[in-house]
C-alpha cells in the first residue's frame, strides 16, 4: 500500500475511534486521529448534565475485544452513571497506550477527495493538511447538539446550558430558578436530579415521552460473575440479537393472550426495568392494536404516579406508538412531578414564544428564570458529518449527495466517496441498538476490509450506484413495515427544520444485519468496486450483482 502522511485518518475518539486506532495500528497501519475534546470519551466526555446515565446494561454496554479488559473491570451499578463510563474510556485508553495516537483539541474541517492521487486530502482548524488513502469518520451519531432558534435566543442574561455540552466543572443551581426545554431521554434523566438541587424548576414540554422505570440498583458481585464467567458466549449471543442486547423476547403476540396474561406481563417487565418492556410481545412496535396495550399500560402507570390529573394527562403520550420516539429510562420522573418546586408547562400547541433578558415568554406568560437548561437534542446521524466540508468525486459534497436523505451503503460507505467509511453510519442499525455492539462490528469489518484490500494488492473501495441503491430502498421497505415512521422522531430528522424525513437507521436487526456484511464480504465484497491504485474498469476487481440479495 502507497504511503503518503498516513494511511488512515480516524476522526473522533468516542468508543469508534478507540477500538479503530487500537486495532488499525495492530495491524501496522500509520494513522492520524484528531479529535475536538480535550479527551477521550466522545458522548461521555460531553454529555455531563446531572443524572446522565446509560441505558443498557453496564455489563453489555462494554467492549467484547479484549477478554482481559471485560475481565478486569468492574462496575458499580446495573446501568453505569456518566462518570464512570468516561472512567472505563480513559481505563481503555491508558490501558491499550491510544492516547499517544491522538491529537485532540483538533476539529476537521474538510476531506476531500483527490481523484488524481486516490488520496483523501484532510484539513484541520489548525491549518495542517494530511494526505491519507483512507478516511473514516467515527463522529458519532449524536454528537452535534441543538438549540433551536428560539426568537431572541441571545438576550438571555441568565445562564444557559445544554446538556450535551455540560461545563466539566459541573454546575451549582442551589436556591436558582431554572428552566428545562424538552423531555426527551437527556430531560428526562437530568429533570429529577435537577428538581433536588433547584429553588424551582419549569419544564417546557413540547411532546411527551414515553419512559420506563431503570429499576436501577448497585450491582451485585454474583450478577458480575454471571457475565465474567460466560463471557465469551454471551458476547456472541448479543452479536447475533436484534438490537445488540441480551434481553428475553416474549414471543408471542399481544393480541394472542388474554388482557390479564398482558397486565401480568407487562407489569412483570415493568419491575424489572429498562427497555425489555419493549420486548414483552413480538408484535409490539408493529401492529397498531398491540402498542395500543403497552401504551395504555404506561399511560396508566403515569396516572397513578403523577397526583395532579392535569399533569399526568399532558405527561402521557398519546399520538405515536410507544417506542418509536426512542425509549426513555428513567429514575423517578414521573415522581419529581409531584414536588411542590416543579411545573410543567406545556407547549404542544403554542410555542415558545420568545427569550427574554430576564427568561422567556410562552402561552402569553412571562417566566424569570436565573438559568436556562437546553435539553433539545442533536442535528443526528447527519449533522456532525454535514459540519465538515466532505467532497467526493467530482467535487460532489456529502451535504448536496444526501439532500433528500443519507444515501449509503450498509451504513458503512456511500457512492462517489471512496475510501470514506463512517462507523454507525445511517443505513445501519447504529441507533436502534446497543451502540458498543454497533460499533464494533463495524470497527471490525471496516479494519477488516482495509486488511483485505492491502492483502490484495487494492488501493480504492467505493459502493456501486446499483449497491446503495438497492440498500437505500431495503432500509426505507424494512423501516416501513413497523410503526417507527409514525411518529416524529429524530429518527426520521422531525426535530430539525427542514431536515428530509426520512427513517435513517437500519431497522432489520443487530444479528440480520452483520450476516449480511459477512455474506457480503464471502461473495467477494458483493456490491463494492475494489481496484488498485491506477486501476481501470477493465482490471478493477468488481462485484455489482444485486447488494440485497442476502437480506431477502
Ligand atoms: P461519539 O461518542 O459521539 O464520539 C464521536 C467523537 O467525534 C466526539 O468526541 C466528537 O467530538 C468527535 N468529532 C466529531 N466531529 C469531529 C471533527 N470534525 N473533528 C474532530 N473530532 C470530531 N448508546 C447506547 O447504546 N446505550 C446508551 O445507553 C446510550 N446512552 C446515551 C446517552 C447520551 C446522553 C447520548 C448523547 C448518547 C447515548 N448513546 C447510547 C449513544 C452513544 O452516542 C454511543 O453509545 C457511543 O458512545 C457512540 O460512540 P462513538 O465513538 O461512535 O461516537
Ligand atoms: O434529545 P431528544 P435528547 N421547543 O431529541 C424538545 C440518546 N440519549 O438529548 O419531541 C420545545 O430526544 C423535543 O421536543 P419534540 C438517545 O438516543 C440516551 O433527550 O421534538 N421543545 C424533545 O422533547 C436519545 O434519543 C440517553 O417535540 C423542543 C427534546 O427537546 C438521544 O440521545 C440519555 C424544541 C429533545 O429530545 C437524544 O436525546 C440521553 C423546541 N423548539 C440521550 N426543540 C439514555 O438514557 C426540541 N425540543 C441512554
Amino acid at each position: 500500500m502507497s504511503e503518503r502522511n498516513c494511511d488512515v485518518v480516524i476522526v473522533g475518539a468516542g468508543f469508534s475511534g478507540l477500538y479503530l486506532l487500537h486495532r488499525l495500528r495492530g495491524l501496522g497501519f500509520s494513522i492520524r486521529m484528531f479529535e475536538t475534546g480535550s479527551d477521550v470519551g466522545g458522548t461521555w466526555y460531553w454529555n455531563r448534565y446531572p443524572g446522565a446515565r446509560c441505558d443498557v446494561e453496564s455489563m453489555q454496554y462494554s467492549y467484547s475485544f479484549s477478554e482481559e479488559l471485560q475481565q478486569e473491570w468492574d462496575w458499580t451499578e446495573k446501568f453505569s452513571a456518566q462518570p464512570e463510563i468516561l472512567k472505563y474510556a480513559n481505563h481503555v485508553a491508558d490501558r491499550f497506550d491510544l492516547r499517544r495516537g491522538i491529537e485532540f483539541d483538533t476539529n476537521v474541517v474538510s476531506a476531500h477527495f483527490d481523484e488524481t492521487t486516490n488520496h483523501w486530502a484532510i484539513e484541520t482548524d489548525k491549518g495542517e493538511k494530511i494526505s491519507a488513502r483512507f478516511c473514516i469518520m467515527a463522529t458519532g451519531c449524536i454528537s452535534t447538539a441543538q438549540i433551536p432558534d428560539f426568537p431572541g435566543l441571545s438576550d438571555f442574561k441568565g445562564a444557559t446550558y445544554h446538556t450535551g455540552a455540560w461545563p466539566h466543572e459541573g454546575v451549582d443551581f442551589t436556591g436558582k430558578r431554572i428552566a428545562v426545554i424538552g423531555a426527551g431521554s437527556s430531560g428526562i434523566q437530568a429533570i429529577p436530579v435537577l428538581a433536588e438541587e433547584a429553588a424551582h424548576l419549569t419544564v417546557f414540554q413540547r411532546t411527551p415521552n414515553y419512559s420506563l422505570p431503570s429499576q436501577n440498583a448497585p450491582m451485585t458481585p454474583e450478577y458480575a460473575q454471571s457475565w465474567k464467567d460466560n463471557y465469551a458466549a454471551l458476547r456472541e449471543e448479543q452479536r447475533y440479537t436484534a438490537k445488540g442486547n441480551i434481553r428475553e423476547l416474549n414471543n408471542e403476540s399481544a393480541l394472542a393472550v388474554s388482557e390479564d396474561r398482558r397486565a401480568e406481563m407487562y407489569e412483570e417487565r415493568w419491575q424489572t426495568g429498562g427497555a425489555a418492556f419493549l420486548s414483552s410481545f413480538n408484535d409490539l412496535l408493529v401492529n397498531q392494536r398491540a402498542n395500543d396495550s403497552a401504551a395504555e399500560f404506561v399511560r396508566d402507570k403515569i396516572r397513578t404516579t403523577v397526583k395532579d390529573p392535569e399533569t399526568a394527562e399532558l405527561l402521557a403520550a398519546k399520538d405515536y406508538p410507544i417506542g418509536t420516539k426512542r425509549i426513555c429510562i428513567d429514575s423517578d420522573y414521573f415522581e419529581t412531578y409531584n414536588r411542590d418546586n416543579v411545573r410543567l408547562v406545556d407547549v404542544s400547541d403554542d410555542p415558545i414564544e420568545r427569550m427574554t433578558p430576564s427568561g422567556l415568554v410562552a402561552k402569553d406568560e412571562t417566566f424569570e428564570f436565573d438559568a436556562i437548561v437546553f435539553a433539545t437534542g442533536f442535528d443526528a446521524m447527519t449533522g456532525t458529518l454535514f459540519k465538515i466540508d466532505i467532497q467526493g468525486r467530482d467535487g460532489l459534497t456529502l451535504r448536496k449527495k444526501w439532500d433528500a436523505g443519507p444515501r449509503t451503503y450498509l451504513g458503512v460507505m456511500s457512492e462517489a466517496f471512496p475510501n470514506l467509511f463512517m462507523i454507525t453510519g445511517p443505513g445501519s442499525p447504529s441507533v436502534l441498538s446497543n451502540m458498543m455492539v454497533s460499533i464494533e462490528q463495524h470497527v471490525d469489518w471496516v479494519t477488516d476490509s482495509l486488511v483485505h484490500l492491502r492483502a490484495e494488492g487494492l488501493d480504492v473501495m467505493e459502493p456501486t450506484r446499483e449497491a446503495e441503491d438497492e440498500w437505500v430502498e431495503h432500509v426505507n421497505v424494512v423501516a416501513h413495515k413497523t410503526l417507527f415512521p409514525r411518529a416524529a422522531s429524530w429518527y426520521m430528522g422531525a426535530n430539525i427544520p427542514g431536515k428530509p424525513r426520512i427513517f435513517m437507521p437500519y431497522i432489520g436487526g443487530v444479528g440480520a444485519y452483520r450476516r449480511i456484511c459477512e455474506e457480503i464480504v464471502a461473495d467477494g465484497y458483493r456490491g463494492f468496486r475494489l481496484q488498485p491504485d491506477a486501476g481501470t474498469s477493465a482490471d478493477a476487481a468488481t462485484s455489482e450483482n444485486s447488494a440485497v440479495a442476502a437480506a431477502e
